[in-house]
């Protein structure tokens, strides 16, 4: 008898900078429930799901920013999302910004993601490793993207958990783009990795990338899904949010690569798929059978280095 899991991705639309966290949890209330209806144990949110991506702004003095970040998880606003879930016997997993006030008073802002049980137990929370963007105030933007002003990276990496019957890992947005976060996951016998993300579909550093903001998100998501034999639920918050268009585009993919479920708008939207868990041996006991064919000896490069080294 294999191992099934029906998973939703909570697509989301915009986020406008004025709507107050109450009103974001009703939507996501309203997407959990709905998902349930159509048979899913896990929901998936996006990246900062409880407010708009306030990193397209920049303020010099960085404790103006402080309310767009949770103090605690969950807390007032997001209890009865919580709540609700347990209700249901849901689980789920939830993008928001961090803000940690450490042992020594110093504070630390993360961007993160926590994943919850049907249970309403927390299994664990992720802090987005890599951080795009940029630190300083860039005026000459048609919106920033100072996500390297706002987060720091984490210094913990990746992890993956036993839940929901399963290996489950976590990435936030970026991380999707390296093949380093699904192979550090895939090493650890990754059989699901959920991943919530806010993409400006247009990319300022090099606007010729824009017209394929949709085709390079499959690309990564199905090419790490596909080499480390593991589920992948990418899901967006989407749409025009305070003029600044955002990829849609949520999918499902599986170990095989295939893109099992789509999202079809860039409004709050709700697609499932009964995954196989098993599925993963497919891959991950043949093709991607990584004890018998890697060749880590010669793949030092990949964590010895950063940058590109050319030859002379
Ligand atoms: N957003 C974008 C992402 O990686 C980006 C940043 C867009 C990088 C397009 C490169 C190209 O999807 C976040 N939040 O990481």
């Amino acid at each position: 008898m294999s191992r099934h899991l029906t998973v939703a991705a909570a697509q989301m639309g915009p986020v406008q900078r004025e709507h107050t966290r109450e009103q974001v949890v009703a939507r996501l209330i309203a997407m959990l429930r709905r998902a349930h209806s159509m048979g899913a144990e896990l929901v998936v949110f996006p990246e900062l799901a409880l407010t708009t991506f306030f990193p397209r702004w920049f303020v010099d003095d960085i404790s103006e920013a402080d309310h767009w970040y949770e103090r605690s998880m969950p807390n007032a606003a997001t209890q009865p999302l919580f709540d609700e879930a347990r209700r249901l016997g849901v689980g789920f997993c939830l993008g928001y910004a961090h803000l940690e006030e450490g042992a020594d008073g110093d504070l630390h802002r993360w961007n993160v993601q926590t994943l919850v049980e049907r249970d309403g137990s927390v299994v664990a929370t992720y802090k987005k490793t890599h951080i795009p963007g940029h630190e300083h105030h860039e005026p000459d933007r048609p919106f920033q993207h100072a996500e390297r002003y706002y987060f720091e990276p984490s210094p913990e990496g990746f992890g993956v958990w036993r839940a929901f019957g399963g290996i489950i890992g976590m990435m936030i947005c970026n991380d999707r783009r390296w093949p380093e976060t699904y192979r550090e996951m895939g090493l650890q016998g990754v059989e699901l990795i959920l991943c919530g993300y806010n993409t400006p579909v247009h990319y300022v550093p090099d606007p010729s990338q824009d017209i394929l903001q949709g085709f390079h998100n499959a690309l990564v998501m199905q090419a790490g899904a596909y080499q480390n034999g593991t589920w992948v639920v990418g899901v967006a918050k989407g749409g025009v949010e305070e003029g600044v268009d955002s990829l849609g585009q949520s999918i499902i993919v599986a170990p095989s690569g295939q893109i099992v479920a789509q999202a079809l708008t860039t409004d709050d939207e709700v697609i499932v798929a009964r995954c196989d868990l098993d599925w993963c041996a497919r891959y991950k006991d043949t093709v991607f059978d990584f004890e018998r064919y890697r060749r880590p000896e010669v793949y030092g490069r990949i964590t010895g280095q950063r940058g590109a080294v050319l030859p002379r």
